[in-house]
C-alpha cells in the first residue's frame, strides 16, 4: 500500500511526464518549473485550425464551392469512380451477354446507385420548403451603447446567409400557400456565429416549448390521410387553436394579409421572444429584434396565391433567386425595440417573456441598427439551403437569451433536431456552417468527422499541450453569460398569471387594421373554417373570436350558416396603426411588370421599347408578353407568351395592343385573345395597376388605377407612381358594401 501524499503523486507523475514532453513541444516554455497548477497564457498566438478557419472554397473533389454560377462541377477530362479510377462506360450495366442477367460484380453500378439511393436527407421536421441567399450586414454603430458585438459596430461588414420557409409543408410543397414565414439569420461574425431564428409574424400559436409537437402535429397533414399538405384549412389545426386559446392572437396574424406575403423581399422579420443585450460595461437590456423591409410590407390577395399555388408553386423561391440575379438586391434594416431590464421583465403591463405578445412600435419605437443586403444566390441549394443548421443558442458576446419558455425549448430543439437531420453531431463542420471565426474546440471524432485533428491533448486542464488552449475573458471577447440573479422559486408545472389573457392582443391587431385589411381576415377565417368537417369545431372557434371582436364573429358566423354567439368581454384596446400594411408609399425597385405586346406591330413595338426604358430608369423588371416567343422586331424579345403568362405573375400589367386570336389557335370568336382578357380582368380584379396607350386601350378605360395616355413614357410614370402604394385599394371600396 503506498502511503505517499496523493498529491505529491501527481506532482511526481506530472514532473516525469513534463520532463519528458516539454522539450518537445515547439514554442513551449522552457525552464519554466513544473507546477500542479494549470498553464494560464498562450505559448505564442496559435494559428487557426487548419480545418475550420473558414468555409471550403473547394469541394473535396476540387470544384469551387463558393463560384459564381456557370463553373461546371465537373473537372477533367475523364469520368472517374468515387476513387478516382477512370471509367470507360457509365452507361450499360455489366451483364452476362447483352440481354443479361445483371452481374452482381459490377461494382461500378453499385457504387453509382448506392450513392443515388441516399441523396437525400430528412427534411426539416417543420420549415422543409424554403429558399435562402447569400448577403452581407453593415452596422451602423448607434447600438454599441446597449450592446458590446462587434457585428453592430459602426461600419462592420459581416457576411450572412438567409434561409427563408414556410413552416407546415413538404420540400416540394408550393410557396404562397397561407402560412407563416421563417426568416432565419446566419451572421460569420469574427467573434463566433450568431443566428437570428425569426418568423415573419411576431408572436407564436403557443407560450411554452413544450407545446410544439402539439401545434406541429394538429397543423400537419391528418395522419391517416396526409392531407392537406401545406395547408392550416383542415379539422385538426382548427380543433387545436379552438381548445388552446393562447394561439388565437398568432392564428390572427396568420388569417390576415401576413399569412400570404408578396415576396420574401417584402416580409418583415421579427425574433420573436426577448432577448438580452449587454454592452462593454456590463449593463443589460431587454430587446426584440426586427427586420424591416425596404420595399414595404405587401402581400398578395387570396385569390392570387392560390391560382400561384398552381400556376408558379415556386413564385417566392423564383422572385428572391431573379431579384437577386437582376441587381434587385432585397435589402432590410435591423431594428432593435429596447426596454429596460427590469426585475419583472415587463413593459407598459406587457410580459416581455410571453412569446404570444407584442410591444406596439408606437410605446417602442423600433431603432434601425444595421443593413442587411441579399447580393448572392446559391450555387448549390443542397449543399447551401439544405444543409445550412440554424440554432438558437449560436449567441455572440453582447447577445444573451431570457427565460422565455418557448425559446428555452428552443435551445434544446435545434442542436438536437440536425443530429438526425444532418447525420451526427459534426454539422458545424459542412461549408454552410462553418464560422468564420477561427474554431479551436475539443470537440473530437463522430460520425463525418473531417478534421484530422492532431495532438494528444483534447481534453482541459491538460499539461502535455502546455495547458493550450486557454480561456479567455471579457477583454478578449469571450461569451460569458450575463449575471442574472433567479428569484427563489418552487419547481411547478405552470405559467404565470400574466400569460393568462389570450384576447386584449388578438382584438389590438384585429382593430388596427384598415376596414379593408378586416375584410380579408374575415374572409380567410370563413375559407379556412368552411374547409373543416366538424361543426363543433367551427361552433367552437366563433366563441374564440366572439372574445376577439363582434363584427369579425359576425360576419364569419354568417359565411359558415351558423348562429352567431354572444360577443363576451370585448374591451376597449388602443390600436397600433405600425400593423396596418396600407396607407404607405415605397420604392418600386425590383417589382415585376407584364406589357402586352402584338408580336406583329413593328410601329406599336417602338413604344414598348420606350416603356421599357423608362420602367428600367426605375429598377423594375419588365417582361414582354406575346402571341409567340423569340424575337421581336426593334431588338426585343417575348419572355411569356400568352399560354405561359397570367397576371399573378406581375405587380403591374401595361397594355400596348390588343391581340387577336391567332386563327388556328382556340377555337373561340373574339375581337381580342380570351387569354389576354384573363390576363387582364385578373390584374383588375387583384387590385393591380394597369396602364394602356394604343391599341392597348381598347382593354382598359382609364379610371382610378387604371392609366390610360397616348405616350407610353407618360403612362409608365403614372403606373409607377401608383405602383408605389402597392395596390389600387380605392378599387375593392365599393365592392365591400
Ligand atoms: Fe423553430 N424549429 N421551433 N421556431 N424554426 C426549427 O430546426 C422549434 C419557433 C424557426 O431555415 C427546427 O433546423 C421548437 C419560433 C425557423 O433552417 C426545429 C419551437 C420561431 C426555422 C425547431 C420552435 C421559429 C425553424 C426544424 C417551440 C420564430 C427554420 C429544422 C419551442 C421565432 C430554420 C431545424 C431554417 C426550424 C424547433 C418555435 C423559427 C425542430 C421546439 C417561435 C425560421 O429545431
Amino acid at each position: 500500500m503506498n502511503s505517499r501524499n496523493p498529491v505529491e503523486i501527481v506532482k511526481d507523475a506530472v514532473d516525469k511526464v513534463t520532463e519528458r514532453v516539454t522539450p518537445d513541444i515547439p514554442g513551449a516554455p522552457s525552464g519554466d518549473p513544473p507546477s500542479l497548477a494549470e498553464p494560464t497564457g498562450p505559448r505564442e498566438p496559435l494559428p487557426p485550425k487548419s480545418d475550420q478557419a473558414a468555409p471550403d472554397t473547394v469541394s473535396p473533389t476540387g470544384a469551387p464551392t463558393g463560384a459564381p454560377t456557370g463553373v461546371n462541377a465537373q473537372q477533367d477530362a475523364f469520368l472517374t469512380t468515387s476513387q478516382g479510377v477512370r471509367l470507360h462506360d457509365t452507361d450499360h450495366s455489366l451483364k452476362a451477354g447483352e440481354r443479361g442477367p445483371t452481374l452482381l460484380q459490377d461494382h461500378h453500378l453499385r457504387e453509382k446507385i448506392m450513392h443515388f439511393d441516399h441523396e437525400r436527407i430528412p427534411e426539416r421536421v417543420v420549415h422543409a420548403r424554403g429558399a435562402g441567399a447569400h448577403g452581407e450586414f453593415v452596422g451602423y454603430g448607434n447600438a454599441a451603447k446597449i450592446c458590446k458585438a462587434g457585428f453592430l459596430r459602426e461600419g462592420a461588414t459581416t457576411p450572412v446567409f438567409v434561409r427563408f420557409s414556410t413552416v407546415l409543408g413538404s420540400r416540394g410543397s408550393a410557396d404562397t400557400v397561407r402560412d407563416t414565414r421563417g426568416f432565419a439569420t446566419k451572421f460569420y461574425t469574427d467573434e463566433g456565429t450568431f443566428d437570428l431564428v425569426g418568423n415573419n409574424i411576431p408572436v407564436f400559436f403557443i407560450q411554452d416549448g413544450i407545446k410544439f409537437p402539439d401545434v406541429i402535429h394538429a397543423a400537419k397533414p391528418h395522419p391517416d390521410r396526409e392531407i392537406p399538405q401545406a395547408q392550416s384549412a383542415h379539422d385538426t389545426f382548427w380543433d387545436f387553436v379552438s381548445l388552446h386559446t393562447e394561439a388565437t392572437h398568432h392564428v390572427l396574424w396568420n388569417m390576415s394579409d401576413r399569412g400570404i406575403p408578396r415576396s420574401y423581399r417584402t416580409m418583415e422579420g421579427f425574433g420573436v421572444h426577448t432577448f438580452r443585450l449587454v454592452n462593454d460595461a456590463g449593463e443589460t437590456s431587454l430587446v426584440k429584434f426586427h427586420w424591416k423591409p425596404k420595399l414595404g410590407v405587401h402581400s398578395l390577395v387570396w385569390e392570387e396565391a392560390q391560382l400561384l399555388n398552381g400556376f408558379d408553386p415556386d413564385f417566392h423561391r423564383r422572385d428572391l433567386y431573379d431579384a437577386i440575379e437582376s441587381g434587385a438586391h432585397p435589402r432590410w434594416e435591423l431594428g432593435l425595440q429596447v426596454f429596460p431590464d427590469t426585475p419583472d421583465q415587463t413593459f407598459e403591463g406587457i410580459d416581455l417573456l410571453d412569446a404570444t405578445k407584442i410591444v406596439p412600435e408606437e410605446l417602442a419605437p423600433v431603432r434601425p441598427v444595421g443593413l442587411l443586403t441579399l447580393t448572392r444566390n446559391p450555387t448549390n441549394f443542397f449543399a447551401e439551403v439544405e444543409q445550412v443548421a440554424f440554432h438558437t443558442g449560436h449567441l455572440v458576446p453582447g447577445i444573451d437569451v431570457t427565460d422565455d419558455p418557448l425559446l428555452h425549448a428552443r435551445l434544446f430543439s435545434y442542436l438536437d433536431t440536425q443530429l438526425t437531420r444532418l447525420g451526427g453531431p459534426n454539422f458545424t463542420q459542412i461549408p454552410i456552417n462553418r464560422p468564420h471565426a477561427p474554431v479551436n474546440d475539443m470537440l473530437r471524432d463522430g460520425f463525418h468527422q473531417h478534421a484530422v485533428h492532431a495532438g494528444v491533448a483534447p481534453y482541459k486542464p491538460n499539461s502535455l499541450d502546455g495547458g493550450c488552449p486557454f480561456h479567455a475573458d471579457a477583454a478578449d471577447k469571450a461569451f460569458i453569460e450575463v449575471p442574472q440573479r433567479i428569484a427563489e422559486a418552487t419547481k411547478v408545472r405552470r405559467a404565470a398569471a400574466s400569460f393568462d389573457d389570450h384576447f386584449t392582443q388578438p382584438r389590438l391587431f384585429f382593430r388596427s387594421l384598415s376596414p379593408l385589411e378586416q375584410d380579408h381576415v374575415i374572409r380567410a377565417f370563413t375559407f379556412e373554417l368552411a374547409k373543416c368537417y366538424e361543426k363543433t369545431i367551427k361552433e367552437r372557434e366563433l366563441l374564440v373570436l366572439a372574445r376577439v371582436d363582434a363584427r369579425l364573429c359576425a360576419e364569419v358566423a354568417a359565411g359558415l350558416g351558423l348562429p352567431v354567439p354572444e360577443a363576451q368581454d370585448l374591451r376597449d384596446v388602443p390600436t397600433s396603426p405600425a400593423l396596418s400594411q396600407f396607407g404607405h408609399t415605397w420604392p418600386v425597385d425590383g417589382r415585376v411588370v407584364g406589357i402586352v405586346v402584338d408580336a406583329d406591330d413593328a410601329d406599336g413595338l417602338a413604344g414598348v421599347r420606350a416603356a421599357i426604358s423608362a420602367l428600367g430608369e426605375a429598377g423594375v423588371t419588365p417582361l414582354i408578353i406575346a402571341s409567340r416567343g423569340g424575337d421581336l422586331p426593334h431588338g426585343l424579345a417575348a419572355q411569356r407568351t400568352f399560354a405561359t403568362a397570367r397576371s399573378v405573375e406581375f405587380d403591374a400589367v401595361l397594355l400596348a395592343a390588343a391581340p387577336s386570336p391567332a386563327p388556328d389557335a382556340l377555337p373561340v370568336r373574339a375581337a381580342v385573345d380570351p387569354r389576354v382578357e384573363l390576363l387582364v380582368a385578373e390584374a383588375y380584379r387583384h387590385a393591380k395597376v394597369i396602364g394602356a396607350w394604343g391599341g392597348g386601350t381598347a382593354l382598359a378605360e382609364a379610371e382610378p388605377g387604371v392609366v390610360v395616355a397616348d405616350d407610353p413614357s407618360d403612362v409608365v410614370q403614372d403606373v409607377l407612381t401608383l405602383l408605389a402604394g402597392h395596390r389600387v385599394w380605392a378599387r375593392l371600396e365599393p365592392l365591400r358594401a
